[in-house]
């Protein structure tokens, strides 16, 4: 198949395009390198040494047949460049995995509100747009997030994947079945471009029924995915601040450096999870199933487990016990205390083969990557510095 991953020098567009790409699929990035240049301004960087895009496909080309291809642009500023390109390439997928992902970042001024607004709805938007002029056939797969749902909005519930059923009552007062979109009660302005990406989908779905997949992922964990290991010039990149940094890679590659973990508040927030090489298998997945002209928008949630931090932070403490924490004053507004259950079948009928966070395997072989860069720990970006 003929895929455009939008994003593919990030965190999860760089694994995801190798993954495709090793499984015979054509893969061409596009990209406009802004997690580098965010770094940059945050005066941060990659905790794992990471080569520049034309280094890792020049490497990865030598491992694969097929070659990966990029090329620059701003999905979101750039139209008639990214329409061009969409009508030469004619891919039969585009996955887009260039919005702006940070919460943290998202909230953290009034510059910083704005661009994640403008970057993700209009580069989402482009490409809607642009799927219905130039081939409305083209299946669109977007990375949302398990955040859209909120946390703890009704007690006792499991989260479904994407839809509630739901009573209205009629001008009679008869009670009638309708199956809509989940309430949307996002924390940040981040995950407030994730509702509100839903409706165009839902909207461009109806409207010219395009095929689109929505996967509200969890926070992911790891570095390595089985096409990643291949080469140091191939690896990951690993975020270490408090703005992109996620919570469990952070906790781990804390202990590793000998800085006490940064638990937020009471730590009894609960969180779902998964890990980067189910991601990779997850997004293959999606690509290789996608809903049919005319029907709603497909929603998986793409996660493999839901934990408390403090049991997070109990787990690292336990296997590696040098491990020290601090709890932090929250930086965040979100519920100190909160259950989390997620129904996650539609990706374990497909096959996927969860990687949990107590299989010591995965938590050794992330734990002694980062050994090997405990030099790049920047110490100053610890603690939170953006509060809301
Ligand atoms: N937290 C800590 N200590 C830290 C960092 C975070 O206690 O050092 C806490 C936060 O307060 C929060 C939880 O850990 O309760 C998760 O925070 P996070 O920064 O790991 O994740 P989050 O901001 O929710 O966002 C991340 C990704 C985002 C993705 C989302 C999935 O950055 O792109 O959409 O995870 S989810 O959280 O399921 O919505």
């Amino acid at each position: 198949m003929k895929i455009l991953v939008i994003g593919g020098d990030g965190f999860c567009g760089w694994p995801t395009s190798l993954h495709l790409s090793a499984n015979g699929h054509n893969v061409t990035i596009i990209d406009n390198f802004s997690r580098r240049k965010i770094d940059n301004t945050l005066n941060t960087k990659s905790f794992t040494d990471i080569k520049t895009l034309d280094e890792r496909l020049q490497k990865w080309n030598t491992f694969n047949n097929i070659p990966i291809h990029y090329i620059e642009i701003d999905v979101a500023k750039e139209y008639s460049k990214l329409k061009d390109f969409i009508e030469s390439n004619k891919p039969d997928t585009i996955i887009h995995l260039g919005e702006q992902r940070s919460a943290p970042y998202s909230m953290k001024n009034d510059e910083t509100r704005s661009y994640t607004v403008q970057n993700n709805l209009m580069g989402t938007h482009n490409i809607l747009n642009i799927i219905v002029e130039v081939n409305p056939d083209i299946h669109f797969i977007h990375l949302g997030t398990m955040g859209v749902y909120g946390y703890g909005t009704v007690s006792d519930t499991i989260i479904p994947e994407g839809y509630v059923d739901v009573k209205m009552k009629d001008k009679h007062g008869v009670e009638k079945p309708v199956n809509i979109l989940h309430p949307s009660y996002p924390g940040s302005i981040y995950h407030m471009t994730k509702t509100q990406d839903a409706l165009f989908f839902q909207f461009y779905a109806k409207n010219w029924g395009l095929k689109i997949t929505d996967l509200h992922q969890g926070i992911i964990w790891g570095l390595h995915t089985e096409e990643t290991k291949l080469h140091p010039h191939l690896i990951n990149r690993l975020d270490q601040d408090s703005d992109y940094g996620t919570v469990l890679n952070r906790f781990l590659l804390q202990s590793v450096c000998d800085y006490p973990l940064t638990i937020y508040g009471s730590g009894k927030q609960t969180r779902a999870f998964i890990h980067i090489q189910n991601s990779v298998q997850c997004i293959k997945l999606a690509v290789e199933n996608p809903p049919k002209k005319g029907e709603n928008v497909k929603i998986f949630n793409q996660m493999t487990e839901t934990i408390q931090l403090n049991t997070l932070a109990n787990t690292i403490k336990a296997l590696y016990p040098k491990t020290k924490v601090q709890n932090v004053t929250n930086p965040r507004k979100e519920l100190d205390e909160n259950s989390l259950e997620v129904e996650n079948k539609q990706f374990l009928d497909l096959g996927l083969e969860p990687i949990y966070v107590n299989n010591r395997d995965y938590l050794d072989e992330l734990y002694n990557a980062m050994e090997d860069y405990k030099d790049n720990f920047v110490d100053a970006n610890m603690l939170p510095c953006s509060f809301w």
